[in-house]
């Protein structure tokens, strides 16, 4: 039997294969998708055929997977029981963006898949991870995945994962950083701090947060999609990005807040509840939720 990825264990383990195996599906059928679907998601986006087509394949295999309660996602309005015998308190609940940052696919840029194991029928705070991963469709298929354990990064290709970096930890000296939104939308605290990040590291923004959480996490800083004054909340949802992508920074040694404290401490209320974004080195998140508390 094959070794469990990064020391997960079931279903956490059968789970993130399944995604492993599947994303090398999905950038395939990338080909012939790039096009609008009719229909908006539940945060008012239009959809591409491939956001649709990627979240049913996910689906479909996700939810035959023995142990997997509840499925959800950023394109789907509800959430969807599994199987007749499964019980939501016995069972996990998957979290997914199917392909975030899908926007990119006109331009064919970067994107990912954005998946979190929860303990908790959705919707659930991040506290109640059991782990979390993604998968990079860069130049190469890669797939970060954080348990327990730590974060450990593979490269996905013939059926296989293959581990390229066990223990990724943020390093030290922060170099990149990225904020969403555009400035004239930004309140006058978050241009404080952007203007702080802007003095002291790189830009790097690239429009799928995958691709810009991947960069943080491999150079250190600090990526951002902030509150805006037409979105107090921000662009992004508690449960299928903030949740996974605080979780996987945070076992890596960052940290992750809403502006006020870490994000797997939020308590949703609502399946596509929006948040507020900072995810990096610790000191860059610290400064914000400091500009924040003093505004
Ligand atoms: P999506 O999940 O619908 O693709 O939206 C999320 C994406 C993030 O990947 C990215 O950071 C952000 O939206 C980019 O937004 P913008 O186009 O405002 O820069
Ligand atoms: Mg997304």
């Amino acid at each position: 039997m094959a070794t469990a990825l990064n020391g997960a264990v079931e279903p956490v383990d059968s789970i993130i294969r399944t995604v492993a195996r599947s994303a090398t599906e999905i950038r395939q059928g990338l080909i012939g998708r790039r096009s609008s679907a009719a229909e908006e998601n539940p945060s008012g986006e239009t959809q591409l055929e491939a956001d649709v087509w990627a979240d049913d394949l996910l689906y479909d295999r996700l939810s035959r997977l023995e142990g997997v309660a509840q499925y959800a996602s950023e394109e789907r309005e509800e959430v969807l029981d599994c199987g007749d015998d499964v019980d939501v308190d016995d069972g996990v609940a998957v979290a997914l963006d199917p392909l975030d940052g899908s926007s990119n696919l006109k331009s064919n840029n970067t994107m990912g898949t954005i998946v979190g194991i929860y303990d908790e029928p959705l919707p659930a705070p991040g506290e109640a991870l059991l782990g979390a991963c993604y998968v990079l469709y860069g130049p190469i298929t890669t797939m970060v995945v954080a348990t327990e354990d730590g974060v450990s990064e593979y490269e996905l290709g013939g059926g296989e994962a293959t581990v390229v970096q066990a223990n990724v930890t943020l390093p030290d000296d922060p170099v990149v950083y990225g904020v969403g939104g555009r400035v004239p939308d930004w309140p006058p605290a978050i241009e404080a701090y952007v203007s702080r990040l802007e003095s002291e590291l790189k830009l790097r923004y690239g429009g799928a947060m995958i691709g810009d959480i991947n960069q943080v996490l491999t150079y250190g800083g600090l990526f951002a999609y902030p509150t805006l004054e037409s979105s107090p909340e921000g662009k992004l949802r508690v449960q299928f990005e903030g949740n996974p992508i605080g979780y996987i920074l945070e076992r890596a040694g960052g940290r992750s807040s809403d502006g006020h404290g870490s994000l797997l401490a939020v308590e949703p209320t609502e399946l596509h509840q929006r948040t507020p974004l900072y995810v990096g080195n610790k000191a860059y998140v610290d400064l914000i939720e400091d500009i924040l508390a003093d505004a």
